[in-house]
């Protein structure tokens, strides 16, 4: 069955917006500020001269095609993702469903070695990205905090830094079109918010006070090509206190939020479907 959506007003708005491009080697000041309005408005944005070297992407690339290129059988014995490995067509644990295979590790320990032929070159690749891309979630978080005015600027990408971080590497994979059994089931992950504080370039509004978005998003399968997606999804670790700073509430601007634990957060979103909202559980007012 075919559904069709009203937009959403968030979607509406997105429609006629351009993506912005941040240069993260423009004048700093300059790009804490744009980092913060594209927050606000849109919850993503693009980054340039970000810093993650080619060689450490088109490893990881070449280890995940590697990895989906095996056949099933194979891809079969890093799975189920229960909830880390490779999972097929199925998302979460309450029926979601996608044109996607995936694998999704825990990075703090990587969390599966069955994975290749090579783990050692397998978990090198993971190790040498995640490492990359947390070192720019941070920079990213630590910008944030500086254009949010918060003197604290590590107060964000502390959570990230911290050793029990439950900071995640999710590898997804749409098959090509042609290959579809279901050619007009064409939704490789459905509509969703990410949990997370931050996926490699967006973060979770409950840090801000509701400032910043946290964008809805899905994939479609729509080429004839294959394709792969790579997302670190950077998190606090489970009994980090989830609360946003003193400097972003005020009598006028009053605490939307109660404060909560990144474990309690994730059981809210881990025990609904892919597209429902979990924030207003948390909500004050
Ligand atoms: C979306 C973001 C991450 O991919 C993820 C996803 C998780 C999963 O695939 O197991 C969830 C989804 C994501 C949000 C709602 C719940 C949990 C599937 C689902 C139905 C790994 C995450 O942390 O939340």
């Amino acid at each position: 069955m075919v559904v069709a959506h009203q937009p959403s007003k968030q979607q509406e708005k997105l429609r006629h917006i351009e993506l912005p491009i941040i240069d993260l080697m423009a004048e700093r000041s300059q790009v804490s500020k744009l980092i913060v309005k594209a927050s606000e408005n849109l919850g993503f944005f693009k980054v340039i001269n970000h810093g993650v070297p080619q060689h450490v992407i088109k490893a990881m690339e070449d280890e995940s095609y590697g990895f989906f290129s095996k056949p099933a059988s194979q891809k079969q014995r890093a799975g189920p993702a229960n909830p880390y490995g490779y999972g097929c067509k199925n998302i979460g644990f309450n029926g979601d469903y996608g044109e996607v295979e995936y694998l999704l590790l825990h990075t703090n320990p990587l969390s599966n070695s069955t994975i290749s032929n090579d783990p050692t070159l397998f978990r090198c690749a993971v190790n040498g990205y995640v490492e990359a891309v947390r070192e720019l979630a941070c920079e990213i978080l630590e910008l944030m905090a500086e254009g949010l005015g918060v003197p604290d600027t590590s107060v964000l990408s502390n959570f990230l830094r911290d050793s029990h971080s439950d900071s995640l590497l999710r590898l997804n994979h749409y098959p090509p079109l042609q290959l579809l059994q279901l050619v007009n089931n064409r939704i490789g992950f459905g509509e969703h918010t990410d949990p997370q504080i931050l996926t490699i370039l967006r973060s979770n509004d409950a840090l801000t006070n509701g400032r910043f978005l946290s964008v809805r998003h899905r994939a479609m399968v729509n080429s004839c090509r294959r394709r792969m997606s790579m997302a670190y999804f950077g998190a606090p670790a489970p009994n980090s206190r989830i609360a946003c700073p003193p400097e972003l509430h005020s009598p006028h601007e009053p605490n939307l939020y109660r404060p909560f634990t990144w474990d309690e957060y994730k059981k809210a979103t881990y025990s609904r479907k892919l597209g429902d909202t979990r924030l207003h559980f948390f909500r004050l007012q």
